[in-house]
């Protein structure tokens, strides 16, 4: 069984987000996926997905790898005969569409939200709580964004830092041409950027303040990649010990190409903080240029 969908928001008149989104099941279980999402009329990604969630322990437990799908989902308050709830709400003065989806897994309980906010932010966030061993432990959360700015063509990744010196990016930003792999580093201000080199518009993708770091477990936090179809693996990404990520860090031309970017939100949870406190992961996606 599946969930699936289509938003023209706030309405047909004037829309200034547009996508479908769907919830399928295992195999292809990536949590909620957004397709051909287009702002004020200009695309932003072909898809957005969450296809791994690997939780770590830091004691005799696990490691696992939590699939988010259909069959795990269940109806909540706001939306009681739908596994993925759509709603608009208002938020500091403006308004916000959300996709979310609830899902229970042993005893972890866990929100998937998509919020698409009307000043064209998007903020991906994974919500957990719930003790499934008695340890602390991290979910690791893989969110995979094809980004596709205006179109699948000529796409440029960029990363800022307050140290780095003016390359004609703007001061700050240097350009990745090839395939990588980063870490994030809070004391440059370390963000990332995906522009199309035709029109100028691009997203800012800029960490969330609980995202964490990566260590051994979870070797970086943003991969680089040239789009390739056999790459889009659906939540088979990976498995409990190896994302399996790096296998795709091989080399190719990014530098005006269409480019895949895979970012990991890194959730700690401590045990004794109890089972209820509810904590979240994702970045923000801002907007850069003439949209
Ligand atoms: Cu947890």
């Amino acid at each position: 069984m599946s969930e699936a969908g289509h938003v023209v928001w706030p309405g047909a008149a004037n829309p200034l987000w547009v996508f479908d989104w769907r919830l399928a099941d295992a195999p292809d279980e990536e949590g909620i996926v957004i397709l051909a999402a287009a702002y004020r009329g200009h695309r932003v990604f072909s898809k957005a997905s969450l296809p791994s969630l690997r939780v770590q322990y830091h004691g005799p437990c696990g490691p696992f790898k939590d699939p988010l799908n259909y069959n795990n989902a269940h109806p909540a308050t706001r939306c009681p005969r739908s596994r993925v709830c759509v709603y608009s709400y208002t938020g500091a003065g403006r308004r916000a569409l959300s996709v979310e989806s609830y899902h229970t897994i042993g005893a972890y309980r866990l929100t998937h939200r998509w919020t698409f906010w009307e000043h064209g932010v998007v903020m991906p966030r994974l919500f957990s709580a719930g003790l499934q061993c008695h340890f602390d432990h991290r979910h690791h959360t893989y969110w995979r964004f094809d980004f596709d700015i205006d179109n699948s063509r000529r796409d440029l990744l960029l990363e800022y830092n307050n140290y780095a010196a003016d390359e004609g990016w703007g001061a700050g930003w240097h350009p990745f041409r090839t395939e990588t792999k980063r870490v994030r580093n809070p004391p440059s201000r370390r963000s990332w950027a995906v522009l199309d080199r035709d029109s100028g518009r691009g997203y800012h993708l800029l960490p969330g303040a609980n995202d964490g770091v990566a260590n051994a477990f979870s070797s970086s936090d943003l991969w680089l990649l040239r789009y390739r179809a056999s790459e889009d693996r659906y939540g088979r990404q990976g498995g409990a010990f190896a994302d399996g990520l790096d296998a795709y860090v091989n080399g190719g031309n990014t530098d005006g190409q269409d480019v895949v970017v895979w970012y990991c939100g890194h959730l700690f949870h401590r045990v004794h903080e109890g089972g209820d406190d509810w904590h979240s992961v994702g970045p923000d996606l801002v907007p850069l240029g003439p949209w």
